[in-house]
């Protein structure tokens, strides 16, 4: 494995299957003893180095960073990390930050700088529009939470969906009335040649004025410039970004000191050993028993 939370891991997996020998990259022994690959964010052209590995387990639910290494071998299964306590994670950020623009807590904030005692209304949640780019484990998990708070819940896919409480627009044609109802956008899809860029100006100017963004998923989706511009016309009122085209996010990046723009450094969802743990061995013993591992990678859908 490789990773700074390889003892964590080692621990967890050691107790529940004392039978694992677990090796930490780059010290991994001889590499055709290897049997199973746990990765995030490796070293690009290091996972063919493995000629005996029976499948890789990807520390992360996105696999964008994996499917563009080309020397990923492709004839092994690759499970993505779909595990509860990431879910969790993600939906919390996603409620968070959903509250802090429903309840127009950065108008709050102004008017604070200024000792300015005034009652801004808010709608009722059921008359606020979010749509979610994405309906996935996690836009599903964030869907039905939202739900919970009684919000008026769209989502946009790649194929029709049917999530109760949640209004379901795809493809190309279901965009453009998804993007015109949505005040509140959060961004939960895979980075994939389809949606690189997918929040551009067109997209932007697509949603009604004052209209929020929020991405949780990758920076590749967002066209830096586009959104800027948007953001100093007040077309789009404000947004909240948890993932950049390069991260760290560089010091001179014009995010950082936008005054409607909050920059969080790639938090929103993260992987816990202590509830992850668990589904990797599962994965592991199923591969071991001759049987497909849940959460497999479709390599030709990229995710
Ligand atoms: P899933 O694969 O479970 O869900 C992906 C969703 O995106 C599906 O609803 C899928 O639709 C939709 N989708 C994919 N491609 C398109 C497209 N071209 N057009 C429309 N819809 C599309 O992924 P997860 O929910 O587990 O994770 C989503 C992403 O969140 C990850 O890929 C990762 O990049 C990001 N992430 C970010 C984290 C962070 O900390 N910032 C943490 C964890 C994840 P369909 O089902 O119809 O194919
Ligand atoms: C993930 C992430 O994809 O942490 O899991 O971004």
């Amino acid at each position: 494995m490789m990773s700074e939370d390889a003892p964590q891991w080692r621990a967890l997996l050691t107790r529940m299957e004392p039978k694992i020998e677990f090796r930490v990259w780059p010290e991994v022994g001889k590499p055709e003893e290897i049997e199973f690959i746990l990765a995030w964010k490796h070293k690009p052209g290091d996972l063919q180095r493995y000629p005996k590995a029976k499948a890789i387990f990807w520390l992360g639910a996105g696999v964008d960073h994996l499917v563009k290494d080309p020397d990923l071998p492709r004839h092994i299964p690759i499970v993505r990390l779909v595990d509860d306590g990431l879910t969790s994670s993600m939906t919390e950020y996603v409620l968070q930050h959903v509250l802090h623009y429903h309840r127009r807590q950065p108008e709050f904030d102004a008017l604070q700088t200024h000792r300015d005692w005034k009652q801004l209304v808010y709608p009722l949640a059921r008359n606020r529009k979010i749509g979610l780019l994405g309906l996935g484990v996690l836009g599903s998990d964030a869907a039905q939470k939202l739900l919970v708070f009684d919000f008026d819940v769209a989502a946009w896919t790649r194929t029709p969906k049917s999530l109760p409480g949640v209004t379901s627009f795809h493809g190309e044609s279901g965009f453009l009335p998804f993007l015109k109802r949505t005040e509140i956008l959060v961004c939960i899809l895979p980075l994939t040649p389809e949606t690189t860029g997918i929040i551009n100006a067109r997209t932007l100017a697509a949603l009604p004025e004052g209209a929020v963004v929020i991405n949780a998923a990758r920076g590749g989706h967002v066209v830096d410039d586009d959104l800027i511009a948007a953001l100093d016309s007040g077309h789009i009122a404000g947004a909240t970004l948890d993932v950049f085209h390069e991260e760290p996010l560089p010091p001179e990046h014009p995010f950082w000191s936008h005054p409607k723009i909050r920059v969080t450094p790639h938090v929103a969802g993260q992987t816990f050993a202590e509830t992850a743990a668990e589904g990797v061995l599962a994965g592991m013993r199923s591969i071991a028993a001759g049987q497909p591992p849940k959460n497999l990678v479709d390599l030709a859908k990229g995710y």
